[in-house]
């Protein structure tokens, strides 16, 4: 399960509206760290990596981003303007935020602490590791 769309329900009344996060419920993978992504700056394109081994559930709670995603075989564009819809990205899928409103609050849930060494920074290295993962699990 490289990336997919999450739907979260809404749970509202005429108060207004909830969403509720719950790990191993609409979350795939125990939480350990939380953070967001705001007041970026016009036509900045972040990421630019992937992770060694790392789960992470994206969510533009306010405004809207893109996300491009590749898995090393195939490449993705995806929207993310809807409190309801989480994008779940796992480990060895090379990720690029863009297109921020001004307004955008990009909350991410992910299944560890923050560790550099988990990251890959670098593009031919991250098509490498993929490929030796993908002959690795044939
Ligand atoms: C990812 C995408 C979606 C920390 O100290 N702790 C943290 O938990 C994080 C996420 C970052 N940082 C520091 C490291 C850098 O000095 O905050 C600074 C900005 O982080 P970075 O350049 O990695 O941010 P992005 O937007 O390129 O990537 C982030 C996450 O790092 C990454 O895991 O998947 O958002």
């Amino acid at each position: 399960m490289e990336s997919k769309l999450i739907h979260f329900d809404v749970l509202g009344d005429n108060r207004g509206s909830l969403i509720a996060l719950e790990e191993h419920k609409n979350i795939p993978f125990k939480i350990k760290r939380v953070y967001y992504i705001f007041d970026t700056k016009n036509n900045v394109r972040r990421g630019f990596h992937a992770h060694k081994n790392l789960d992470q559930v994206l969510i533009a709670v306010k405004g809207s981003c893109t996300i491009h995603i590749d898995n090393n075989k195939v490449t993705k564009e995806v929207v993310l303007n809807n409190q309801s819809t989480g994008l779940y990205i796992g480990s060895l899928v090379w990720r690029e935020m863009y297109d921020f409103s001004d307004d955008c609050v990009l909350l991410v849930l992910a299944s560890d602490y923050y560790n550099e060494n988990d990251y890959i920074r670098n593009y031919e290295q991250f098509k490498t590791l993929a490929e030796n993962n993908e002959i690795s699990r044939e």
